[in-house]
C-alpha cells in the first residue's frame, strides 16, 4: 500500500539521518564502504519499516521473514537500520571495524543481533538465501527470504545457479532486490562485466521482473507488494535502479568511493549537504 504523507516524509527524514549516521562511524574508523551503505539505504528501509516482519523483540520467531544482503560490504547501513529496529543501540554505530565489535566490517550472524546471514564474498548470498526460503516453506511457514544483490554479486556464476535451481524448486518466497546502481569497485559494470539487458536475462532464466526507482520509498512499497502477490511459483526480482553514493554530490556515481577512507573535509561536506537536502 502507498505510504501516507507523513510516513513518507518521516521515513525519507530517518534515511537521511541513517546516511549522516554511517559517514559519522566510516569517518571515525578511517575505513569502509561509504558507496554501497549510501545506495542501498532506501531498500532497506521499505524492507524493515513497511515489508517485513521482523521484529528485535522476538528475533527468533521461526515464521518470520529474512533479509540476506548479498552486498555484505554496506554493512554500515543494515547496521544503522537494526539499531533502529532495537537489536542494539545505535551508539554501538561507533565501534563500527573496531577490535571486538558487534559490527564487524561485513555481516557476521554470530556477531551481530539481527543479522540473517553472514555475508562478504560476492555471489553466495543468493544460493543461500534460496535454502533459507526452501527451508521455511519446508516448515510450513509463509515468511519471504529477501536478498539484496550488487552489480559484483551479480556478476559470480553461482548467482545464476541460484536462479536457475530457484525456479526448478518454484521458490515464490525468495524475492531478490537488485540494488543496481551500475558501479563496481573499480568501475563501471559496463567497462568490468558488461550486463546487457538484465531483465531479460531474469526473464529467460524463469523469473518474474519488477523495476523501480531505488530511492524511492513508496515505489520500492509498491513493488515489494507487488512481488509479495504473485501467487504463480516462481522467484521475483525487483530491478531498483539506485546511486552509488546517493546523496553526497561528490560520491555519487564514483567507483573511488566504493571502500575509500572518509577525511575531515569530505565529511564535514557530506554532511552538511545532507543535512541541507534533509531540511
Ligand atoms: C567473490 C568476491 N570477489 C571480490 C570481492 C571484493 N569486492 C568487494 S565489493 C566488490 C564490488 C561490489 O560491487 P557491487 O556489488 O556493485 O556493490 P555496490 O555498488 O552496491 O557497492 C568487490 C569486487 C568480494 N567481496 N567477493
Ligand atoms: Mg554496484
Amino acid at each position: 500500500m502507498a505510504l501516507t504523507p507523513q510516513r513518507k516524509a518521516s521515513l525519507d527524514a530517518l534515511c537521511t539521518q541513517f546516511r549522516i549516521d554511517v559517514l559519522e562511524a566510516l569517518y571515525g574508523v578511517q575505513s569502509g564502504h561509504p558507496g554501497g551503505s549510501l545506495s542501498v539505504c532506501e531498500i532497506l528501509a521499505a524492507l524493515y519499516f513497511e515489508e517485513t516482519n521482523i521484529d528485535a523483540s522476538s528475533p527468533n520467531k521461526p515464521d518470520r521473514d529474512r533479509v540476506v544482503l548479498c552486498k555484505g560490504h554496506a554493512a554500515p547501513m543494515l547496521y544503522r537500520v537494526l539499531a533502529e529496529k532495537g537489536f542494539f543501540p545505535v551508539s554501538e554505530m561507533k565501534t563500527l571495524r573496531r577490535l571486538n565489535t558487534r559490527l564487524q566490517g561485513h555481516p557476521s550472524t554470530t556477531h551481530t543481533p539481527g543479522v540473517d546471514l553472514s555475508t562478504g564474498p560476492l555471489g553466495t548470498g543468493l544460493s543461500a538465501a534460496l535454502g533459507m526460503a526452501l527451508g521455511l516453506r519446508l516448515s510450513g511457514y509463509n515468511s519471504k527470504v529477501y536478498a539484496i544483490l550488487g552489480d559484483g554479486d551479480v556478476n559470480e556464476g553461482t548467482v545464476w545457479e541460484a536462479c536457475m535451481s530457484a525456479v526448478k524448486f518454484k521458490a515464490d518466497n525468495l524475492i531478490a532486490i537488485y540494488d543496481w546502481n551500475r558501479v563496481q569497485l573499480d568501475g563501471r559494470s559496463s567497462d568490468i562485466l558488461p550486463q546487457g539487458d538484465m531483465e531479460a536475462k531474469f526473464k529467460a532464466f524463469g523469473w518474474r521482473t519488477l523495476s523501480c526507482d531505488g530511492h524511492d520509498l513508496n515505489a520500492l512499497v509498491e513493488a515489494i507488494d507487488k512481488a509479495k502477490s504473485y501467487p504463480d511459483g516462481r522467484p521475483v526480482v525487483i530491478l531498483a535502479d539506485t546511486i552509488k553514493g546517493k546523496g553526497v554530490s561528490f560520491m555519487e556515481g564514483q567507483n573511488a568511493w566504493h571502500g575509500k577512507a572518509v577525511g575531515e573535509a569530505d565529511y564535514k561536506k557530506a554532511v552538511a549537504e545532507l543535512s541541507k537536502a534533509g531540511e
